[in-house]
C-alpha cells in the first residue's frame, strides 16, 4: 500500500522494473531496483536491534557509498529522521548538532572527527566513507524487514543543518510531504523518465546530492552511477554511460579545465544541470562553446529544496538568471515592508509552496523570523523578476559566503576568532575565487602581543571543517568603518577580490 512514506513512493514506481540496476558503484552494479527493498530491510532491521524506533532522529557522518544509501532510506521507512551532516565537520562542530538534534544513534565513520565517547550517551556505530562498518556487518546478517512505517505526509523525513546569520545552526525539518512534492516538480519540468542514467557524485549529505540527484533517480526508477566524490577525470571516463549530470559550479569550472572534456564525451547527455551557488555566465557561454550544450540552471536552498529552474528547452535557459518557479511553488519580490514589487525591481525573494519545509528544530524564534503566518519563506537571497517571471538573483542579504557549493556563515568563524587571546576584533568575508566561486578570508585588529597567529590556525583547525578554514587572514591596523562604527565588508572584499585573480 503506498502511504505519504517518501521510500513506499519510491518501491512503489520502481517495482516493474526488478532487474534494472538501481545503484552502480563506480561502474559495478551493487544492486538491482528488484533487490533494493531487500538491502533496505536488512538495515531497517539493522536500525531497530540498534533500538531506533518511529519519530527517532538518526544522524550520519559519513561520505558517499551504497551503504549510505541503503542506511537513509532505512531510517525513513522505520519512520524516524536521516539527520545528516557534512563528513569534514570538526568533532566540535558534530558535538554542537548532536547535542542539539538528541539522536537515538549516530552512525559515523571510524577515521574522520566525532566528539569523544562517553561525552554524551548517544549510541554509536559505524559506517565508513569505504561503505565499510558494523553497521552494514550487522544488516548483513540480519533478516530483512520488508515493512515501511506508513507516514502522513507532515510527518518529518529529513533534517538538515543550516548555519544562518547568528552563527548558531539550526535544523530545517522537512516532511515527506516537502521532499516528495519537490521531486515531483523536478520530474516534470526536467522531464525525466526510467530511460534516464544518472551521474552522482554530489556529496550525499546535503540537500543537492540527497534531495535533487538521489531522489530523481529513485522517484523516475533511473539507475544512478555513483562515485565516491566529484573528480573531473572520472567524471569526463563515465559520462558516456549516462543521460543526466548535475553539480556545483565548480564541478562545471573544472571539467572546462581539462582538455579531455569535449564535445564527444558530452554525446549521451541530455541534461547538465547546476546549482547552489551562482553559475558565472562567461562558465555558461564557455561550456556551450565546448560542448554545445547550455547549462539548465536552478535555485534552491535547504529548507524548501528546489524553488526555481530555467526551462526544460535550451533556448530558454538564460545565464545569470535562475528561471521559473517550479510547478506548485510562489515566488514575490517584495520591499522592506513585504509589498510585492513590480518587474524589474530588486527586492527580497519570498516563496511558497508545498516544499517549505515545517519550520527550524526547537527554534521557534528563528522560525517566526523566517516563516510568515501567510505562508511565506524569507530567503535572505536578494533579486527580481522579469516582465515574464523569470527570477534572476541580485545578491543576498544575508552575510553568507558559498564556497565550492558549501555554505559559509560568517558569524559562526567570527564567534569563534573573537575568542582567541589577543584578537581585538574579526570580520570574514567572501572574496571571488576562480575554483569554488567565492573564498573565504579572515581580517582581525589584535591587542598587541596577547595576540599568537599560531595559536590562532591551531584554533581554526581544530573547530572548522576545511572549507570553512579561512584561505587567508590579515592583520590590520584598524578597520574600515562606517559612522556607526559597523566594520565594511564591502570595503574589505573590494580591497582584497583580486587576491586570487588568474
Ligand atoms: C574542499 N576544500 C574546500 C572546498 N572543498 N575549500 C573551500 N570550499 C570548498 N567547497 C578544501 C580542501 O579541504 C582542500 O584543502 C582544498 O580545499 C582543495 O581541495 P580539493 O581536493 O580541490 O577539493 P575537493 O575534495 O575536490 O572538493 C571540492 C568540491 C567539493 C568537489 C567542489 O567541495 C564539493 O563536492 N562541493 C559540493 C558541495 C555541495 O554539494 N553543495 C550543495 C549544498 P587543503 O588543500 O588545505 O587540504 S545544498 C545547497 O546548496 C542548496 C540546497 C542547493 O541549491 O543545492
Ligand atoms: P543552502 O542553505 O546550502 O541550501 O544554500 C541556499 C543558498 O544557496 C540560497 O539561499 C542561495 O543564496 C544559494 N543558491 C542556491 N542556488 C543558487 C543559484 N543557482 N544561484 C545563486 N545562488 C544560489
Amino acid at each position: 500500500m503506498t502511504t505519504g512514506n517518501l521510500v513506499s513512493t519510491f518501491f512503489a514506481r520502481q517495482a516493474d522494473v526488478p532487474t534494472k540496476p538501481a545503484i552502480l558503484w563506480e561502474g559495478e552494479s551493487v544492486c538491482t531496483f528488484g533487490e533494493l527493498p531487500e538491502r533496505v530491510g536488512q538495515m531497517r532491521a539493522a536500525l531497530a536491534h540498534l533500538g531506533v524506533r518511529r519519530g527517532d532522529r538518526v544522524m550520519v557522518k559519513t561520505g558517499n557509498s551504497p551503504n549510505f544509501i541503503f542506511t537513509y532510506l532505512a531510517v525513513l521507512a522505520s519512520g524516524a529522521i536521516f539527520v545528516p551532516m557534512n563528513a569534514a565537520y570538526t568533532a566540535a562542530e558534530v558535538a554542537l548538532l548532536v547535542e542539539d538534534a538528541e539522536p537515538a544513534l549516530l552512525i559515523h565513520d571510524a577515521e574522520t572527527a566525532v566528539p569523544p565517547k562517553g561525552s554524551d550517551a548517544v549510541a554509536r556505530i559505524t559506517l565508513n566513507m569505504d561503505g565499510s562498518g558494523a553497521l552494514p556487518d550487522l544488516a548483513a546478517g540480519q533478516q530483512p524487514d520488508f515493512g515501511v512505517e506508513p507516514m502522513a505526509l507532515s510527518d518529518l523525513a529529513v533534517m538538515l543543518f543550516t548555519s544562518g546569520t547568528t552563527g548558531r545552526p539550526k535544523g530545517a525539518m522537512l516532511t515527506h510531504g516537502n521532499l516528495l512534492s519537490n521531486v515531483e516538480a523536478l520530474y516534470e519540468t526536467w522531464r525525466f523518465s526510467r530511460e534516464d542514467e544518472i551521474l552522482h557524485c554530489l556529496p550525499l549529505f546535503h540537500a543537492h546530492g540527497l534531495f535533487v540527484c538521489l531522489h530523481l533517480g529513485l522517484y523516475s526508477a533511473a539507475s544512478l552511477h555513483m562515485l565516491p566524490k566529484f573528480d573531473a577525470a572520472r567524471v569526463i571516463a563515465e559520462l558516456g554511460k549516462v543521460s543526466v549530470f548535475m553539480g556545483v559550479p565548480t564541478f562545471y569550472t573544472r571539467l572546462l579545465e581539462s582538455p579531455e572534456f569535449t564535445k564527444d564525451a558530452t554525446s549521451s547527455i541530455r541534461l547538465f544541470i547546476s546549482g547552489s551557488a551562482p553559475l558565472l555566465p562567461s562558465v555558461f557561454s564557455a561550456f556551450e562553446a565546448r560542448t554545445g550544450h547550455r547549462i539548465l540552471e536552478r535555485y534552491g536552498m535547504t529548507e524548501t529544496a528546489m524553488i526555481t529552474s530555467n526551462p526544460y528547452e535550451q533556448v530558454g535557459r538564460i545565464p545569470g538568471t535562475v528561471g521559473f518557479p517550479l510547478p506548485g511553488v510562489t515566488v514575490r519580490i517584495v520591499d522592506a515592508d513585504r509589498r510585492e514589487l513590480p518587474a524589474g525591481e530588486v527586492g527580497e525573494i519570498e516563496m511558497a509552496g508545498p516544499n517549505l519545509c515545517a519550520g527550524y528544530w526547537r527554534r521557534p524564534e528563528a522560525t517566526a523570523e523566517s516563516f510568515y503566518a501567510d505562508g511565506f519563506f524569507r530567503t535572505g537571497d536578494t533579486g527580481f523578476k522579469d516582465a515574464e517571471g523569470r527570477v534572476t538573483i541580485a545578491g543576498r542579504s544575508k552575510d553568507l559566503i558559498i564556497s565550492g557549493g558549501y555554505n559559509v556563515y560568517p558569524a559562526e568563524i567570527e564567534m569563534l576568532l573573537a575568542d582567541v587571546p589577543g584578537v581585538q576584533d574579526v570580520a570574514v568575508f567572501g572574496v571571488p575565487h576562480p575554483d569554488f566561486g567565492e573564498a573565504v578570508m579572515a581580517a582581525i585588529t589584535t591587542e598587541g602581543t596577547a595576540f599568537d597567529m599560531a595559536a590562532m590556525q591551531t584554533v581554526i583547525a581544530e573547530r572548522l571543517a576545511k572549507f570553512k578554514q579561512p584561505k587567508q587572514v590579515f592583520v590590520l591596523d584598524a578597520f574600515p568603518r562606517n559612522a556607526m562604527g559597523k566594520i565594511l565588508k564591502n570595503e574589505l572584499r573590494g580591497r582584497y577580490r583580486d587576491s586570487f585573480a588568474r
